[in-house]
């Protein structure tokens, strides 16, 4: 009984680290871009990007690999989106995609 609630209490105390450590990578990583094209299936966006200072990237149109491909749910060409790139052996991926509000 007692155990239940202190489980609880540690998964909440989890989510609460985790969402953090997400929020403050954001805050070095994060570029903003537009989705141009999309394809969910085989995992790859076309972001029209502005600059992305952690790989050191001037603004361009290009393709990434979401990683994984569910990083691409519920986005949509038009989209205007802050994400997060990361590079791979001379591969980029996309790891993090935030749809800004309309
Ligand atoms: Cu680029």
């Amino acid at each position: 009984m007692q155990n239940s609630v202190i489980k609880r209490v540690l998964g909440s105390l989890i989510i609460c680290v985790s969402a953090f450590s997400v929020s403050s990578f954001a805050q070095t990583g994060m570029a903003q871009g537009q989705i141009t094209r999309i394809d969910t299936s085989a995992g790859k966006v076309t972001i029209r990007h502005g600059e992305i200072k952690s790989i050191d990237m001037p603004p361009m149109t290009m393709v990434f690999t979401a990683k994984p491909k569910s990083t691409l749910d519920g986005l949509k060409v038009g989209d205007k989106i802050d994400f997060v790139a990361m590079q791979e052996n001379d591969a980029l991926f996309v790891t993090k995609v935030v749809k800004k509000s309309p």
